[in-house]
């Protein structure tokens, strides 16, 4: 038996199946074999950038009317996954592209979506840039301000940990157009690489995902009109929370992907090593933890797909997505720990694999929202869910 067969599978439709095949094929040709390297060399790929384009997947997101392949969530899913599993950090630069769309998808105009989305599909990234300094979990606290200047606004702040930010050809900025509304007075702005006034002054030196662009972005003085409003001005954190709704799920697709790498080199390795003659498997110490990952492998797949799923079916997806990235991204970390563990020494050196995922699956905790951000937005919904039966039980 195969190791991946134990793990639970995922119907997809014929369309989801054809781009998972697809996506399997090219990671394994091109993605797989350069994962090390990138990591050892912290090297943004610029080459698997064109490879994006050249097989499509710059385009998953993007509408069919636009040139893209419109692919339903489930599929996203199925592809984000498949290329983490062979190199997390194109798989984190994929996810990150596509999320680069979803603004523009909920609020842009036909002019934008037109622009950015058509470049997207040729290559150039839409950067989401909302983390600041002083406001990451709690996303309403940005001080990044736009101010009433002339026919339009003057931005002026300072962006953190920007995925793909120095690559990308538009930035999606947050920022105060009302400074005493609170949530209520964020606004969108798709601002350009090139505008006078925005620069990328420093790139992060991570633990992991070492392939990717993780950006510092300071903004003084850019000038933005109405048009490069994206949604309703005053309505920016809701775009925003809308946004990393669907983010989160492709982090847990990100999760499947690590978590099943993990699993692969931790079961092949604990079949072919052998101590006290006989193979480390046929230990139950080594065996249940296998067992143990197998069977929450394919619970965060089917928390995941579910909740892929029923965003493709118009459901929002808030709770169902806060559970598929917790659960996943916490899958992905005992999996490389368990794969670190069955390598034993060769697991702490690099540059065994297990090692890389080891550091690469942590930030899957971290960011689009920490685990304490999915379990604070689930604690809500169950008060105000305990709190509504009983509303309804006295008015009954
Ligand atoms: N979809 C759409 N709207 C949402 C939403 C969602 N998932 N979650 C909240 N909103 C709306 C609320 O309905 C509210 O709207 P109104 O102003 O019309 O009432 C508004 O957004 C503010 O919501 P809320 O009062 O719940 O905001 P809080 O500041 O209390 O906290 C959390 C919201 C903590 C859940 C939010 O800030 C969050 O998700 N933080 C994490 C941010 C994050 O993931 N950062 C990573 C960035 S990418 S690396």
């Amino acid at each position: 038996m195969k190791a991946k067969d134990v793990i639970w599978e995922p119907r997809l439709d014929a369309e989801a199946t054809e781009w998972k095949e697809r996506a399997r094929a090219v990671a394994a040709e091109r993605f797989a074999p350069l994962a090390e390297e990138l990591d050892r060399e912290q090297r943004y790929p610029h080459e698997h950038i064109e490879t994006f384009v050249e097989t499509g997947l710059s385009g998953i997101l993007v509408p069919r009317e636009l040139g893209g392949a419109g692919l339903s969530m489930v599929a996203i899913c199925a592809i984000v996954e498949e290329v983490s599993a062979a190199c997390s950090s194109t798989g984190a630069i994929l996810a990150a592209h596509a999320l680069g769309a979803v603004p523009l998808q909920i609020g842009g105009t036909v002019a934008q979506r037109e622009t950015m989305l058509g470049d997207l599909l040729q290559g150039k990234a839409v950067s989401f840039a909302l983390t600041e300094r002083g406001a990451g979990s709690d996303a309403a606290a940005i001080t990044t301000t736009a101010l009433a200047d002339g026919d339009g606004w003057r931005i002026d702040g300072e962006k953190i940990y920007v995925g793909n930010g120095g690559a990308a050809a538009h930035y999606i900025v947050f920022a105060k157009t009302d400074v005493d509304a609170g949530p209520r007075g964020i606004t969108a702005f798709a601002v350009p690489g090139d505008a006078a006034g925005l620069v990328v002054d420093r790139y992060e030196d991570k633990m992991g995902i070492r392939g990717t662009l993780t950006s510092n972005l300071r903004l003084e003085g850019v000038h933005v009109t109405p048009a490069n409003i994206v949604g309703e001005e005053n309505r920016g954190l809701k775009l925003a929370l809308q946004t990393l709704d669907l983010g989160r799920v492709s982090v847990a697709a990100q999760g499947l992907g690590i978590a099943l790498a993990a699993y692969r080199l931790a079961a092949a390795e604990a079949v072919r090593r052998e101590t006290f003659g006989k193979p480390l498997i046929e230990n139950q110490g080594i065996a249940f933890p296998l067992a143990d990952i197998a069977t929450e492998l394919s619970a965060a797949r089917m928390l995941t797909y579910e909740a892929a799923a029923a965003h493709d079916r118009g459901e929002r997806i808030s709770l169902p997505g806060a559970m598929a990235k917790l659960y996943s991204s916490e899958v992905a970390h005992r999996a490389a720990d368990l794969a670190v563990q069955i390598y034993g020494g060769d697991g702490f050196c690099k540059p065994c694999p297990a090692e890389r995922l080891y550091r690469d699956q942590r930030i899957l905790q971290i960011y689009e929202g920490a685990s304490e951000i999915q379990r604070l937005v689930l604690g809500r919904a169950i008060g105000d869910s305990v709190r509504a039966e009983a509303a309804a039980t006295v008015g009954a």
